[in-house]
């Protein structure tokens, strides 16, 4: 006979956290969340730890490298997706690992032969307004001039205007030189009363651009995630077919984890996969799995020899796999049991695997809920793809501003090796929606009110860091009722009474 579970499967919703006794010391000032990324052994320091326990989920509408770069200046990491060319990835990678503070790869760029008009597609593209022009146009190419602003007036000015009649050339430009400092580039910007400072290498190419306010913000990430020789850490998704090839250009690149991206990971393709890298790249990166929901599910993918597990299946706001397939499991139904797993695991050998919570998370205080229920960190898809940096489209919608967010199973998405069973593919169907989310603004400042709310609420749970929340915490169900008082109840909201007068 089939085996039936006790309990429901139940959602973050379903519980609250019952205040402990706070201490004078519990502010959230006094917050430590840094967070174990990988295997250690208890006794040892993990070889890559989170600032931040929060990383951003492995989909085409979410972690690419400015996404990536965004995260892990705020002590987080971003997995760049696997659904696309293992060339494409692995120069996002290479984009993140060469990335310099304050030193951007200029993102837009025209040749001399480019119209007024291209300046302002771009301008309207990009949302910047200092384009570089390049002989071939690219963000390396040999720069010839610089446009800004400043360079033309739209109402005086034919739209058809070559670029070479109106901008800056290069032998007006100050530059600064391949190699040169941070601080020595700031100089040259103060000295000069620049807002730019192209940085070109001894043939004219151009490498860098460096901006007067990006100097000032280097300064406001002090929980940058950054590997030993200083450069932002960075993780890429990868599928149980391609893996051969991409995992090796993925370290070419300078990735620092892989992991596994599979709606269901319970499976020997994981297995083989993760054996594979550790037989070829022991030691030169780390490989998460998943995604499981269940005990057995993650003792399989440990024994294979994973770093982390990734857990959930249907939860995520555009998902769309319960309905089609009827598998899957409540979000903290998921986390609760993998976590006893991984404390059960612990225990017989000493060895600490952390847990990422995959999808599902609504409210900021959902991330609490998750690593008081065991896990070390959670992923989000719906959260990031509403900022500037996440790499889709940002349209007015009925009046209102959206970016644009679809599942990696949904037809948009194509990534039909997350789904692969092996089978026909032309019989394929879809596991995924694509969306609109509310545009939200820029990552940091929406980042920084999210870990203010997680402190406060550990601080209500008299836990300072995350290992003693994982320990500390009280947990309580909540009954249909008690969620529906859980909201404003039993009066009229000001804006509603607004809206319909
Ligand atoms: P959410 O944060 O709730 O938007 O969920 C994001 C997660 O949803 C991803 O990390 C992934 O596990 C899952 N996902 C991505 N695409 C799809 C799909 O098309 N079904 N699901």
């Amino acid at each position: 006979m089939a085996y039936f579970y006790n309990e429901p499967s139940r959602t973050f919703s379903e519980y609250l956290l019952v205040p402990n006794l706070s201490t004078k010391e519990c502010m959230p000032g006094n917050v430590e969340l840094k967070t174990p990324l990988v295997k250690y052994r208890v006794g040892e320091k993990p070889s890559l730890q989170l600032n931040i326990p929060v990383a951003s989920a492995i989909m085409q509408s979410v972690s690419d490298n400015n996404m990536a770069i965004a995260l892990a200046k705020c002590g987080g990491v971003s997995f760049v997706y696997g659904s696309q060319s293992i060339e494409n990835q692995a120069e996002m990678v290479r984009k993140v690992k060469k990335y310099k503070a304050g030193f951007v790869v200029s993102d837009s760029n025209l040749r001399p032969d480019n119209t007024l008009r291209d300046v302002v597609d771009i301008k309207e593209r990009t949302g910047h307004s200092t384009i570089a022009v390049t002989e071939d146009g690219t963000p390396t190419g040999r720069l010839v001039g610089i446009v800004t602003s400043r360079d033309y007036r739209l109402s005086r000015a034919s739209l058809d205007q070559k670029i070479n009649e109106f901008m800056t050339p290069f032998s007006q430009l100050i530059y600064g030189q391949e190699g040169i400092t941070l601080k020595e580039a700031n100089d040259m910007i103060w000295e000069h009363k620049l807002n730019c400072l192209p940085i070109i290498d001894d043939q004219q190419k151009l490498v860098y651009l460096v901006f007067r306010k990006d100097y000032d913000s280097h300064k406001e990430n002090p929980n940058e995630l950054l590997d030993g020789s200083k450069r932002l850490i960075v993780g890429a998704g990868i599928n149980t077919r391609d893996y051969k090839e991409r995992v090796t250009a993925l370290v070419d690149a300078g990735v620092d984890l892989v992991c596994i991206d599979s709606s269901d990971g319970y499976s020997e393709w994981q297995s083989d996969t993760i054996k594979w890298i550790k037989e070829n790249f022991q030691g030169e990166v780390k490989v998460g799995a998943g995604n499981v929901v269940d005990r057995e599910g993650f003792r399989y993918l440990v024994a294979a020899g994973a770093d982390f597990i990734k857990v959930g299946i249907g939860g995520g706001s555009i998902c769309i796999t319960r309905e089609q397939k009827g598998i899957g499991r409540g979000q903290a139904s998921s986390v609760i049991e993998v976590s006893a797993a991984r404390d059960e695991y612990l225990k017989e050998t000493g060895i600490y695997i952390p847990i990422c919570s995959d999808g599902g998370i609504v409210h900021d205080y959902h991330i609490v809920l998750a690593l008081a229920m065991g896990a070390d960190f959670v992923m989000l898809g719906r959260y990031f793809a509403r900022f500037d940096e996440s790499p889709t489209r940002k349209i007015k919608v009925g009046g209102n501003f959206v970016k644009e967010y679809w599942g990696e199973g949904s037809n948009r998405a194509r990534n039909w090796q997350r789904y692969d069973m092996g089978g026909d593919s032309k019989l394929g169907f879809e596991e995924g929606v694509d969306s609109y989310v509310p545009y939200a603004g820029k990552l940091k400042d929406n980042l920084d009110t999210t870990i203010h709310k997680i402190k406060s609420t550990m601080c209500n749970c008299g836990a300072l860091s995350v290992y003693e929340l994982q320990q500390k915490a009280r947990l309580t169900l909540v009954s249909a009722t008690s969620i529906k008082e859980g909201g404003a109840h039993d009066v009229i909201l000001k804006d509603k009474e607004l809206s319909s007068s």
